[in-house]
C-alpha cells in the first residue's frame, strides 16, 4: 500500500494528550487499525507518562525498556513507522553540555531497542529563559535548535535513516501571533533548523475546526519546509465531559500535499477514538473530494459490533444520534443539532401551542436516554467505563428535559413553577466547577459575562 512505512508522508496517529496513557493492549489494537486502513506512523509522547516529561532524565528500567521494545517491534511487523518522543523543555538548561549527554542516553536505549524515529518537542513550557541560556543563545528559538540539531547529527551517525521531528513552543497561529517563544521565533527556527528536520503545527488554533491549505502554505515560507499536522480535533484531554467520534472534518483533500503528513492526537480515552483513527485513514487514502458525514456514517456501521450487549441488539440509528451527541469540538452531529433545536424551539413557545409536538419529542428524547441507558450491558466493558460518567450526565439532561415538558404539557401547568423531585440542587449539576461556570459566562461570541445572580 501506498502510505506504509517507507513513504515519506507521515499519516497515524500521536499519543500525546495529558492523562492516563493508553496500555499495551490498546497500542496493539490501534495498531491493527492503522495497518488495516493504511497509516504509517505511531507516534509515542504520552504527556503524564513521568519519563517522557516530567523526570525525562532518568532511563527506563528493564521492564520499561521491555514494554517498548515490544512496541517497536510490533510496529515493525505492522510496517508502521514507531517515532520516539521526549519533552525536555520543563527544565533542561540548554546551555549546558551535560543536558545533551542526558538526551543523548536516553536515545541510545531507544536506539539499543530497535527504534528509528525520534522527536523533540517544546510544547507547553515556561516561556521564560534562564539567565544562562540567554546569554549564550539570545533566544529560545536558536538554544533549542541548538540542541535540537546537535541531537540530530549524533542520531543520523547512529542511524543514517532517522527521522527527526521537532515541535516548536508556539506550536499554532495563536501562539504565533502572541509571539509566544519570543519574537521571530518562527522565523529563527526556519532559518536554524537542520532542513531534514520536521516541525509540527496544530494549525491556527491549538483545536483547529479548520485548517486551510492557504494557512499552511503562508507558513511553509516562514519555516522554510511545509509542516507536519499534529491535529487536536479528537483531543479531549481539556475537558473531561466531552469525547469526540465525529469525522476527520474541517480539513480539504488538498491539505495532503500540502503538508509532510497528517497525524492524530485524540480522545485519551483510547476506545472512543474508532470513528476518529478510521475516517482520518479514509482520508489519507481518499482521491479528490471528501464527504465527512458518509466517511462518518460509514465508520460508525464498522464501529457498531463493539457496542455488542448481554442483551438484545443495539440499533446503528441509535449510536449514530449518541455519536452525533459527542461529535467534534465545534460541531454537534446532525441529529443531535435537529433534537436540540427542536427542544429549544418548542421551549421559547407557550405550551398551550405545543400539542402534539411534545409528544414527538417527549418520544425523540425518550429514545436517546433508553439507548444510554442501554450501554450498561455492553460486553466491551473498557467502553462502557469510557462513555458512563459522560453518557450519565447525558441521561440527566434528557431525563430533565422529559420531565419538564411532560409537566408543562399537563392541563393547568403552563404558567406554574415545575419542581423536579429527580433533580436536586446540590446533589445535581453542583460542585465547585459548576459554580464557577455559572459566575463566568462564556458567550458565544467569546466574551466573559460575570452572572452576579447565580447562587
Ligand atoms: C496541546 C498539547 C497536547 C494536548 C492538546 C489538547 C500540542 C502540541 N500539545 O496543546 O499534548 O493533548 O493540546 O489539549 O498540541
Amino acid at each position: 500500500m501506498a502510505t506504509q512505512a517507507t513513504t515519506n508522508f507521515l499519516a497515524g496517529v500521536i499519543e500525546g494528550f495529558y492523562g492516563p496513557p493508553w496500555t499495551q493492549a490498546e497500542r496493539f489494537e490501534l495498531f491493527d487499525w492503522m495497518a488495516r486502513g493504511g497509516l504509517n506512523t505511531y507516534f509515542y509522547a504520552p504527556k503524564d507518562d513521568l519519563k517522557q516529561r516530567a523526570i525525562w532524565r532518568e532511563l527506563y528500567v528493564a521492564t520499561e525498556a521491555q514494554a517498548l521494545g515490544q512496541l517497536i517491534q510490533t510496529c515493525r511487523q505492522r510496517e508502521l513507522r514507531f517515532v520516539y518522543a521526549l519533552s525536555p523543555g520543563l527544565d533542561i538548561r540548554y546551555s549546558d553540555a551535560t543536558e545533551l549527554d542526558n538526551l543523548k542516553r536516553r536515545f541510545e536505549q531507544m536506539l539499543a531497542l530497535g527504534c528509528q524515529n525520534f522527536s523533540l518537542l517544546f510544547d507547553d513550557i515556561p516561556d521564560r529563559m534562564d539567565p544562562a541560556d540567554r546569554q549564550r543563545f539570545g533566544s529560545f528559538a536558536s538554544a533549542q535548535c541548538h540542541v535540537v540539531n546537535a541531537l540530530f547529527r549524533w542520531t543520523r551517525e547512529r542511524c543514517p535513516p532517522a527521522r527527526f521531528l521537532f515541535c516548536p513552543t508556539p506550536y499554532c497561529g495563536r501562539m504565533a501571533a502572541a509571539q509566544l517563544g519570543g519574537e521571530n521565533y518562527l522565523a529563527t527556527v526556519g532559518r536554524e533548523l537542520l532542513p531534514e528536520i520536521d516541525i509540527f503545527w496544530t494549525g491556527p488554533e491549538i483545536i483547529s475546526r479548520e485548517i486551510t491549505v492557504a494557512h499552511v502554505q503562508e507558513l511553509q515560507t516562514v519555516l522554510r519546509r511545509k509542516p507536519l499536522i499534529w491535529d487536536n480535533l479528537h483531543a479531549n484531554d481539556y475537558d473531561g465531559r466531552r469525547f469526540f467520534c465525529g469525522p476527520y472534518s474541517g480539513r480539504s483533500p488538498e491539505l495532503r500535499g500540502a503538508v509532510s503528513g497528517l497525524l492524530l492526537n485524540p480522545n485519551t480515552e483510547f476506545p472512543f477514538n474508532f470513528v476518529a483513527v478510521h475516517t482520518l485513514a479514509a482520508f489519507v487514502r481518499g482521491g479528490g473530494s471528501w464527504d465527512a458525514r458518509q466517511a462518518y456514517l460509514a465508520a460508525m456501521g464498522e464501529w457498531l459490533p463493539y457496542f455488542a450487549t448481554s442483551g438484545s441488539p443495539l440499533a446503528l440509528a441509535d449510536l449514530i444520534l449518541l455519536g452525533d451527541c459527542y461529535y467534534l469540538p465545534y460541531e454537534d452531529g446532525a441529529e443531535a443539532k435537529a433534537l436540540f433545536e427542536h427542544a429549544r424551539d418548542l421551549l421559547t413557545r407557550n405550551p398551550a401551542t405545543w400539542g402534539g409536538e411534545a409528544v414527538t419529542l417527549r418520544q425523540h428524547l425518550a429514545r436517546l436516554r433508553e439507548f444510554c441507558f442501554r450501554l450498561t450491558e455492553l460486553r466491551h466493558r473498557p467502553l462502557f467505563y469510557a462513555l458512563n460518567r459522560r453518557v450519565w450526565e447525558l441521561r440527566e439532561e434528557l431525563d430533565l428535559l422529559e420531565r419538564y415538558i411532560a409537566f408543562k404539557s399537563a392541563p393547568g401547568n403552563q404558567n406554574a413553577d415545575y419542581h423536579p423531585d429527580s433533580h436536586l440542587p446540590g446533589t445535581y449539576r453542583g460542585g465547585m466547577a459548576a459554580r464557577l461556570q455559572r459566575l463566568l459566562l462564556l458567550r458565544a461570541d467569546g466574551t466573559i459575562a460575570v452572572e452576579l445572580e447565580c447562587e
